[in-house]
């Protein structure tokens, strides 16, 4: 290309897109004649692109596998596959898995044949040989600038992926920490409700037994008085670890209040319920913590618990608040009755 004639090309290509830097953009240029290729490359030369040849088309799949170049210019008449076929090929596999948006510049030296064709398969644009070096240049120019902006599109609902994602993973963390008792781990009272609402519904639906229990640390207020609140909370945790180690999977065991505990057998009858609590409360009763006071002399502290149970289907408990009051009430009566034992 004549000096002036460039100089001029660039001058056209500036004044088209003030701004828009697309030097470095990647160039993929498919003709089966060399001379063309070198035609076209030295037409663009002044932009900055950076070019890379295919002479057939398989060497053009291979290329765009290898490279996913920001543009092709394709011929369409070359040996073996033609340049409409490797454009469907790669408008085929446009999906984001696949080559992505690639804008195809198809190139003929025949008038109309395969244009329409060329175009309904997905060619983005067509020129027609021999053509026009600044045609050539502003078209190119336009792809690219249609290629960049696809890029940031796809960029950009990456990023709004990335962040729905995070804010999903966010908002399970928050409302597992909602729903848990931060000094034992265990399902705090919010989360213990809404089961014991779904077993309910479900034990009615189905007549199936359900037994609820209320545990509830015996004197816990001396062992906080003699060995201090952090030792009181350490009391909790093994508490807390005990009972969970005695029910199965199914059960839910929720710290309801202070020093008080409630756990949610489901398909528990009577027997086995007061069977479970025993076990609990005989655990409980052979735990051995070790308390090092101020002296220095560890010093074993040993404790009990009272437990209440209650079981539906009964008669007189009609919804899962007379079903909460009826193990309440049975632990009353563990504790009238000298603590350190089951009710039923
Ligand atoms: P009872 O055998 O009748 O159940 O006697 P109790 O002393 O266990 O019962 P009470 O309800 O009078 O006392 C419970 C105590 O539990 C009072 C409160 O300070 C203590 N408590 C409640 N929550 C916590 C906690 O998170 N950590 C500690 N260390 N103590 C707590
Ligand atoms: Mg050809
Ligand atoms: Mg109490
Ligand atoms: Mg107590
Ligand atoms: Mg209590």
């Amino acid at each position: 290309m004549a000096d002036g004639e460039r100089k001029r090309t660039l001058e056209v290509a500036r004044r088209a897109s003030p701004g828009a830097d697309l030097s470095g953009r990647t160039v993929l240029i498919v003709d089966d004649d060399p001379a063309h290729v070198r035609h076209v490359r030295d037409g663009l030369a002044p932009h900055g692109y950076v070019f890379t040849e295919a002479h057939d088309g398989a060497q053009a799949l291979s290329a765009i596998r290898e490279s996913r170049p920001d543009l092709i210019l394709m011929d369409v008449e070359m040996p073996g596959l033609g340049g409409v076929e490797v454009c469907r090929i790669i408008k085929a596999n446009g999906g984001e898995d696949g080559f992505g948006f690639i804008p195809v510049i198809l190139m003929t030296a025949r008038q109309a044949a395969g244009k329409v064709e060329g175009l309904e398969l997905g060619a983005d644009d067509y020129l027609v040989k021999p053509f026009d070096m600044l045609e050539l240049s502003a078209r190119v120019k336009s792809m690219l600038r249609l290629k960049a902006l696809q890029d940031a599109l796809v960029e950009k609902n990456r990023e709004l992926d990335r962040a729905n994602k995070e804010l999903a993973a966010r908002r399970e963390e928050l409302l597992a920490l909602s729903r848990t008792d931060a000094l034992t781990g265990l399902s705090n009272r919010r989360a213990f409700e809404e089961r014991l609402h779904e077993e309910f519904a479900r034990s009615r639906r189905y007549g199936a037994p359900l037994s609820l229990v209320m545990l509830d640390i015996d004197h816990f207020k001396r062992i906080n008085d003699s060995f201090g609140h952090p030792f009181g909370d350490l009391v909790l945790k093994a508490v807390a670890q005990t009972a969970r180690a005695r029910l199965r999977e199914v059960d839910l065991l929720a710290r309801y209040g202070g020093e008080e505990f409630i756990a949610l057998l489901p398909e528990t009858g009577p027997g086995d319920a007061l069977r479970v609590c025993e076990r609990v409360r005989d655990a409980i009763a052979g735990l051995e913590l070790e308390h090092v006071g101020g002296s220095g002399k560890p010093e074993c502290v040993r404790l009990t618990a009272s437990l209440g149970v209650a079981t539906v289907p009964s008669s007189d408990l009609a919804s899962a608040e007379a079903l909460l009051r009826a193990a309440d009430a049975s632990l009353y009566a563990a504790k009238g009755a000298g603590r350190n034992r089951v009710h039923q």
